[in-house]
């Protein structure tokens, strides 16, 4: 990892100047963000509509071909080449958790604004060096994001805004499970999200991490403390038919590699503002394609979230006149309601892709208002510092106390 204490002065983004993109990566997040960048200014007022200047990624004829799919025209084999080019001003990493530091740190110090996929980083020594080099390259107008993207959906962003107005009262419990069930077939094949190497850790830093960013978020406290099980049901996976993409199912017989990242994540966690929380994370759920879950009780009510309806939040008002009390289904599709203004009429609803669209606006947003970004790397930090304490916590056997014994 290079660190340079010099920033470049960051592109100016006078009004109606296109905002030149540097997209680093071209599988899944890749798309998704490319596919954001040109939805953007068609739903959302943007003075400086993005443009999708480069495309980046290791193998030529792959990101060629990917390129051409997404319909942009420039393609570089090394991020190197994007970042010294001085017609980009943002650069959006969608690679892997290991190259992350690297790439953002070259990023700033050439004074590019850049969204980091999260989670930030593969520990928190790098998302420390990225956060200090974020702090330095601020004082010369360059800022950073990282793409919790789940903080767009308008039902959780709704949450927050419950909370904040004090409809839950005092936050006792924060229950969180982000269910998935691609990795279930133990011939499902390896692939870099399988790889402490390259993804840092698995369920815990791919998935738990939105939910730990969503619990901190929207209940406004910081959690002080877990305690953690990591687990991993399949220790070895085929590696014929490895692909960039996730689940699939390799031939008979296929010859196999380690996976080296937990397939599981639990915890329980308290909070600074006296919350109780308990989390659950796994790619392993039968049945569960992108249960993303929250639940918040609070002295005066309580919410619930389930990305698998993503266009509802539940809501309960412990106020309501008790023969009338129960949960509401608020269908978050309306005006009033956060980001959804800027889409269809009379509440049609929105999709996973569409968060992605949303973090794109705020970003803009953010870098026309010069306003702080939310999340940057810093508050992205405060992520790490957790998935780091789970692995800490997990890792302490004296922590685990035993009560049956296998017979
Ligand atoms: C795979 O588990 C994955 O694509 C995550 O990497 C994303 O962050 C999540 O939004 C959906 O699931």
């Amino acid at each position: 990892m290079t660190e340079s204490t010099e920033v470049q002065q960051p592109a100016p983004t006078s009004a109606g100047r296109p905002l030149r993109v540097a997209i680093i990566g071209h599988a899944f997040m890749g798309v998704a963000h490319t596919h954001a960048w040109r939805t953007a200014p068609r739903f959302f007022d943007l003075d400086h509509a993005p443009e999708l200047a480069l495309l980046v990624g290791r193998d030529a004829a792959r990101t060629r071909a990917a390129a051409d799919r997404l319909e942009i025209a420039e393609i570089e084999t090394d991020w190197r080449r994007a970042v010294e080019r001085e017609d980009i001003d943002v650069v959006d990493i969608c690679t892997p958790g290991n190259t992350h530091a690297e790439i953002a740190l070259a990023a700033l110090a050439a004074g590019k604004h850049v969204l980091c996929e999260k989670p930030l980083a593969n520990s928190v020594a790098e998302a420390e060096a990225m956060t200090a080099a974020a702090a330095r390259a601020e004082a010369e107008g360059v800022r950073t994001f990282c793409g919790f993207s789940y903080r767009r959906t308008p039902a959780l962003a709704l949450a927050k805004r419950f909370v904040e107005e004090g409809r839950l009262g005092e936050i006792r419990h924060v229950r969180a499970q982000y269910l998935q069930d691609w990795l279930s077939d133990a011939d499902t094949p390896l692939n870099w999200r399988l790889d402490k190497d390259q993804a840092g850790s698995g369920a815990l830093g791919d998935i738990c991490a939105h939910s730990v960013d969503a619990a901190q978020w929207v209940s406004g406290q910081l959690i002080t403390g877990v305690s953690a099980m990591l687990h991993t049901f399949v220790e070895t996976r085929p590696l014929a038919g490895a692909a960039e993409g996730l689940g699939g199912r390799a031939e008979a017989g296929a010859p196999r590699g380690p996976v080296t990242v937990d397939d599981a994540a639990a915890f329980t966690a308290r909070f600074d503002g006296g919350a109780i929380g308990v989390f659950e994370a796994t790619r392993f759920a039968q049945g569960r394609r992108n249960a993303n879950r929250l639940e918040i009780n609070g002295s005066l009510g309580s919410i619930a979230f389930d990305f698998e309806s993503m266009n509802t939040l539940e809501y309960f008002d412990a106020r309501d006149d008790q023969a009338a009390q129960g949960f509401r289904t608020i269908q978050v599709t309306d005006a009033v309601h956060p980001y959804t203004d800027h889409w269809w009429p009379v509440g049609h609803g929105l999709g996973y892709g569409d968060l992605f669209v949303h973090q794109v606006a705020d970003v803009v947003a953010a870098l026309e208002s010069d306003t702080a970004p939310r999340p940057d790397f810093a508050e992205a930090l405060k992520v790490q510092r957790v998935l780091h304490a789970v692995e800490a916590s997990a890792q302490d056997a004296s922590r685990y106390t035993p009560v049956h014994r296998p017979e």
